[in-house]
């Protein structure tokens, strides 16, 4: 690095997702205010926006007036410690739109559409020309003020920053900017990340505007998926669908006279921030018997049901696990008002209701479900001090739930780890029991295999599996995108986790 590139001025980066990462909430008197959200990807990513002063798009949380200015939103508490307190209002840009564009938008087509399609599971998705519609406006509106972002960034000259579009809600809105900007002629570079699966051909095909999906994707300079099959079947679509030029070896789609460069980026986990946790929190469960976990959101791609019967005929087959084991199912409400989710939720609840009834003596009960949000510190008593982990989604982008139950396992001997080979995290995590949900009494197998495994054999496998996530953090994930991104903004700029 020469002394004249060390002292170049950095690219800023732009995120543009569909939440911010806060969002915004009035309290009684009807004064804004800020409620932090603390997931992986922001505490990544928020240390990079705000230190190298870039902007952050995205819908606040709740319906704002028509004519709501940025600077009003409130600036964090002083006492705020989470990973978005530094970030400014000048830095954020609202995406305000009426509730009935959101609605159509976003329960409509993001999630009663590409939500199932994408997870390969089409019986399950509504095509709907009004939902497609709105979610055309939807990804305007973010494209125009993404250009209002571009422009606070660019008012004092600099590199070209890096607009940085995630997940399905926005597949189309890198098409708009790019248009945009070169009418403006504005200088950027354009990347997208995807965290859920993207479908083979065959199922992709099926969604009417599919064509527009991918043309909207491909204005990128770079595409990100969770693993390499997820490029190998976009890069396919591109191929098969639009008839684009593609390299499958450099994983290179040609488009509109461009290259577009289409990378696996596996997501990790603030693994270092989960090991303090689990370090500190304390002990929830105190019985003696060995605990199964389970923790999703409520969501019918999570394999919820499929996880209950395997447990049922665990406890059919295998009686010597009655009244020594307990399954702790941990289901966060999620996506309420569409029906699919409220059928889901009775579902659930009379399983839960008729397993319990069958096997339940006076002193003991086979499953504890709770329907909550649990804070993260429990979360890491509940990995911590779980014997095993039922990560066993039917589809899954990737699966955090699985990395931070092998960040907390602290405790010798250590607990396993099952999961679904259709998750992002079956094809990385190796050395975990792999379990097909749809084979429901080879799951059975799979629990008491892991019920019953040696204390050597558990060690050597969560000390690898712990292994790889540590050094395959989210931070990790941060420096991967900007490497392929071939970017030049600091490298110190990315958080600490802990
Ligand atoms: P999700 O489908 O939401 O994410 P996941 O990766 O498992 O799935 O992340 C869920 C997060 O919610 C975890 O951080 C977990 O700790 C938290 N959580 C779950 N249940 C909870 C509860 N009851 N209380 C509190 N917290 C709870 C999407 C994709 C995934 C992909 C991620 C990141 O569907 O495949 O891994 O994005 O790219």
């Amino acid at each position: 690095v020469t002394a004249a590139e060390q002292s170049a001025p950095k690219s800023k980066l732009i995120v543009v997702s569909n939440r911010l990462p806060f969002v915004l909430k009035k309290d009684i008197s009807g004064k804004l205010y800020r409620q932090a959200s603390a997931g992986g990807l922001v505490t990544a990513v928020a240390p990079v926006v705000i230190k190298g002063k870039g902007q952050w798009v995205g819908w606040p949380g709740m319906h704002l007036p028509k004519d709501f200015d940025d600077l009003q939103i409130p600036e964090s508490d002083p006492n705020d410690q989470t990973p978005t307190a530094g970030l400014k209002s000048e830095q954020v840009v609202t995406v305000n739109m009426s509730p009935d564009l959101f609605e159509d938008y976003y329960n409509g087509c993001c999630n009663g559409t590409h939500w199932p399609l994408f997870h390969s599971m089409p019986g399950r998705a509504i095509f709907s020309t009004d939902h497609w519609r709105a979610y055309v406006a939807a990804n305007i509106m973010f494209a125009d003020k993404t250009i209002e972002a571009i422009e606070r960034c660019t008012k004092n000259g600099g590199p070209p920053p890096i607009v940085w579009i995630h997940d399905y809600h926005l597949m189309l809105c890198a098409n708009y900017v790019r248009e945009k900007a070169e009418e403006k002629n504005l200088n950027i570079q354009l990347a997208f990340f995807l965290h859920i699966p993207f479908p083979p051909w065959d199922i992709f095909r099926l969604f009417p505007w599919a064509d527009e999906i991918l043309q909207g994707m491909l204005a990128c300079d770079m595409v990100g998926f969770h693993i390499r099959d997820y490029c190998i079947n976009f890069v396919d679509c591109c191929q098969r669908s639009l008839g684009c030029r593609v390299d499958r070896k450099n994983l290179l789609v040609e488009h509109g006279g461009r290259s577009v460069r289409v990378r696996p980026l596996p997501i990790g986990i603030p693994f270092d921030r989960f090991v303090e946790l689990a370090k500190s929190a304390k002990r929830i469960i105190k019985t003696k018997q060995k605990i199964i976990l389970g923790v999703d959101r409520l969501d019918y791609t999570k394999g919820l049901v499929n996880r209950l019967k395997a447990f049922e005929i665990l406890l059919e087959k295998h009686p010597e696990h009655r009244g020594t084991v307990s399954f702790l199912q941990i289901s966060v409400p999620s996506r309420t008002d569409v029906a699919e989710y409220q059928q889901l939720k009775e579902e659930m609840d009379q399983l839960v209701g008729r397993i319990n009834g069958r096997f339940s003596t006076a002193v003991w009960a086979p499953i504890r479900y709770i329907y909550g949000c649990v804070s993260q510190s429990e979360l890491a008593a509940y990995y911590r001090d779980a014997a095993v982990a039922l990560v066993t989604p039917l589809r899954d982008g990737m699966n955090l739930v699985a990395k931070e139950f092998v960040a907390c396992q602290i405790n010798e001997p250590p607990g396993v780890l099952i999961v679904s080979p259709f998750a992002g995290a079956g094809e990385t995590m190796h050395e975990a029991l792999v379990c097909n949900p749809y084979e429901i009494s080879e799951a059975a197998e799979v629990i008491h295999r892991a019920l019953t495994m040696p204390e050597d054999e558990r060690s050597l496998r969560m000390s690898r599996l712990r292994r790889r996530e540590m050094e395959n953090d989210v931070n990790y994930w941060m420096r991967s995108f900007m490497k392929a991104m071939g970017s030049d903004i600091e490298q110190d700029e990315i958080g600490t986790t802990s």
